[in-house]
């Protein structure tokens, strides 16, 4: 009943339009699939994507190599494996991958297995997955980050910030928290527009404005939250996703210009725009390899979430480097950085035991898979972030946590952010 039969792979496409590899596990009487997404402004450290680069059919994008690994060899690998032991399976496919960045068989091959084989035990056992992962009782719902406006690599407005967000503080469920999120987005959405700007969004869905000046983009924000009638850094705050990698060179960062400065004068910046607009987090503040800067943020910054996300790729060993570094308090969590379900469970059981907030994400080319939001509630992550409240791969994550939340029903909780 519920040993695998076979693992079947197909070529999809991701919310960009890029293929991508959706696998089936099988057992005798029911099947689950899942989808894997796919970065852009990625960490060198993260575990591989395969894709056909010398296929032109497909422009270098097809994954139709990692797909025929998937139904060979990984197939043959799992047949006879029970669902219900998700280590086991991954331990299986990892040491068949035998590499430290998954480069032989891929990640996207890898992770899209791993996930429908979590999915296939749920449904085997006819629980609701985000049942499945840490959490036994007392689910907690995550705050969502929400995306507003895009930039960096996400854009083509020369923003120099990848994401501007917002976090609604202070909602009491996640339903609340989504129509303070809503509320927020038309009113930005007016302003804009007023501006004679342009409303059209993002790969994330939030707004990408030809602005170029992140300032500009706070500006619009902070009117944005007022007009809606919230206290900015109370009932909402400002997030923000710096992918300082993309604004790194020989020893310099462009963040707050397009001029480079040093470190030290960078961090004298950021401070500035925290106390101007109540800032509560920043991600990739600087890039994957400054572990000094990332401490000097630390030490000279207080009561900001610092959230690691190139900087650990969510690999156990990056975090623990980065615990003893004091770089962040912090982890953003993504699937595919690491590859498989059983190891990302373990990076974020370790960051919660060392304090670590842990903060489920999607990816920027995403898909119609939802997986992220149970795994964001089964394992009480304080946030998730997954887009904004546009592009039907990003809402699709939100609905998913409604529906949760309404099965949770009177046990429903919001986590703790504060
Ligand atoms: C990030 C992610 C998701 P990408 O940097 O946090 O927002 O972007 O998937 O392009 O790495
Ligand atoms: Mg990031």
């Amino acid at each position: 009943m519920s040993k695998i039969l076979k693992v079947k792979a197909r070529q999809v496409f991701d919310s960009r339009g890029n293929p991508t590899v959706e696998a089936e596990v099988f057992t005798k009487n029911l099947s689950a699939s899942a989808i894997c997404p796919s970065g852009a402004s990625t960490g060198t450290y993260e575990a591989f994507e395969k894709r056909d680069i010398n296929n032109k059919r497909y422009l270098g994008k097809s994954v139709l190599s990692a797909i025929h690994l998937v139904n060979t060899k990984i197939s043959k690998k799992l047949k006879g494996q029970s669902i219900h032991n998700q280590e086991r399976v991954d331990a299986l496919m990892i040491n068949l991958d035998g590499t430290r960045q998954k480069t032989k068989l891929g990640a996207n091959a890898i992770l899209a297995v791993s996930m429908a084989v979590k999915k296939l035990s749920a449904k085997t056992r006819k629980i609701p997955l985000y049942k499945t992962f840490l959490i036994k009782n007392n689910y907690k719902l995550p705050y969502p980050l929400m995306n507003i406006i895009n930039g960096g690599a996400h854009a083509n407005n020369g923003l120099r910030i990848q994401e501007f967000m917002i976090r609604p503080d202070r909602a009491k469920s996640f339903s609340e928290a989504m129509r303070i999120c809503f509320i927020v987005i038309k009113n930005l959405s007016k302003i804009i527009k007023s501006r004679g700007l342009s409303t059209s969004v993002g790969d994330e869905g939030g707004f990408a404005p030809m602005i170029n000046n992140n300032n500009q983009a706070l500006d619009l924000i902070v009117t944005a939250i007022k007009k809606s009638g919230f206290i900015n850094g109370r009932d909402v705050s400002i997030c923000l996703d710096v992918a300082a990698n993309e604004l790194y060179k020989k020893n310099k960062y462009s963040i707050h210009s397009k001029n480079y400065v040093s470190v030290n004068k960078s961090i004298v910046e950021y401070k500035k725009i925290i106390k101007k607009y109540n800032i509560k987090s920043i991600e990739d503040p600087f890039a994957e390899n400054d572990w000094i800067a990332w401490n000097k943020l630390m030490k000279s910054i207080k009561k900001v979430q610092i959230v690691g996300d190139d900087l650990y790729v969510t690999n156990l060993e990056r975090l623990k480097k980065g615990f003893l570094n004091i770089s962040s308090n912090a982890i953003l969590i993504k699937l595919n950085q690491i590859g498989t379900v059983s190891e990302t469970l373990d990076v974020i059981k370790f960051a919660q035991i060392i304090g670590f907030r842990t903060i489920i994400s999607h990816r920027s080319g995403d898909s119609e898979d939802t997986f992220i939001a149970d795994l964001a509630v089964g394992t009480n992550s304080s946030q998730i972030k997954t887009g904004s409240l546009a592009r039907s791969e990003r809402v699709a994550k939100y609905n998913q946590l409604i529906r949760i939340e309404e099965h949770l029903g009177k046990k429903a909780r919001m986590n703790k952010i504060h």
